[in-house]
């Protein structure tokens, strides 16, 4: 039944076909353009780590014929609203001054995309990064501005700091010593990625960064290019981990690119990750992880350090990947 409305629902699915233009060896989009290798649509979503209920949330909004953006929108909420997690939304750890600061990227199928960096008091920062998208003529709006267009949208101020993330704060500024923890501390960022019975694509990607920052730091996840990309004729990439190394090599741009040339999600990501470890000649004290789609639905995902895992939902199932890493173990 699902199937069938997937296809009632789409206009290249009269046929159950969609253009799939990726073929290896292929280097510019003129080429790619022309390809007309034609797959079946196949709606998915995927999203960073082991984000049961929020890839549960995107795929029911596609298997219903909602949008990709609709799906990514409503699957990140869920754990914006999750005060148990504590790199997203309310429920984050605040920075070393103790205030809980988002940031939130979402871009669609036309290259649409809206970003908030550092914003305050705003418990979904994704549906405010929407806003700034359909909205207003700007991509990015930070802190105070951020802050203040929600209100003007309708948001409510919201008290982000939980007493647990309160304490813990408390107990780190007894040391105040600043060192990400692999895959503990950049456990839960969520970027998600999906493709619409229409075979549209779009991401979604929200954060309150890395515990304990400096007041004003804004890593890769509200980035365009950095911490999510879309191209709807190639695929989207999405990361998480220690954004500074992420937007250094402008990564989820980066990925999708490869995917362009011609490379599947899993090599483009396993590209991504060692262009990361060729610029830091040996350093390896941190974790990356991305996670990518192509316009064909197929997925891939690449870590630096082994117990990365990436969601994945579809009509074929929902699954919990373990992505491969550059260091084996
Ligand atoms: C950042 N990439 O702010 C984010 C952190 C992250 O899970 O992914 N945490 O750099």
């Amino acid at each position: 039944m699902q199937r069938r409305k997937f296809l009632k629902n789409s206009t290249a699915a009269t046929a159950g076909l969609i253009s799939a233009p990726l073929i290896a060896g292929q280097t510019n989009t003129s080429t790619y353009q022309k390809a007309n290798n034609a797959v079946a649509i196949k709606p998915i979503v995927i999203c960073t780590w082991n984000f049961q209920k929020a890839s549960s949330k995107a795929w029911e909004v596609l298997k219903d014929g909602g949008s990709s953006l609709d799906a990514v929108t409503q699957g990140v909420m869920v754990e914006e609203n999750d005060v148990n997690n504590q790199t997203v939304g309310i429920g984050g750890r605040p920075d070393r001054d103790g205030n809980v600061t988002l940031d939130a990227c979402i871009m669609d199928k036309d290259s649409n995309c809206g970003a908030v960096l550092a914003m305050q008091n705003i418990a979904n920062p994704i549906l405010v990064a929407r806003k700034v998208m359909e909205e207003t003529p700007h991509v990015m709006l930070a802190g105070k501005g951020a802050e203040q267009f929600a209100y003007e949208m309708g948001f409510k101020k919201t008290n982000l700091l939980t007493e647990k993330s309160k304490q813990e704060w408390i107990e780190w500024q007894k040391t105040a010593h600043y060192k990400p923890i692999i895959n503990i501390e950049n456990h839960d960022t969520i970027g998600m990625l999906a493709i619409d019975a229409n075979g549209d694509i779009s991401g979604a990607c929200t954060t309150s960064g890395m515990g304990y920052k400096m007041a004003g730091r804004v890593g890769d996840s509200p980035i365009i290019g950095a911490g999510l990309f879309i191209d709807n004729e190639v695929g989207g990439a999405t990361a998480t981990g220690v954004g500074e190394e992420v937007v250094r090599t402008v990564g989820s741009f980066l990925i999708v690119e490869l995917m362009r040339q011609g490379k599947s999600p899993q090599e483009a990501c396993k590209e991504g990750v060692e262009r990361i470890m060729a610029k830091n000649k040996g350093r390896n004290d941190f974790q990356i992880g991305f996670i990518a789609i192509n316009k064909a639905g197929e997925t891939g995902g690449y870590c630096i350090h082994p117990g990365f895992t990436y969601r994945s939902y579809s009509e074929e199932g929902h699954v919990n990947n373990l992505a491969k890493s550059h260091i084996k173990s």
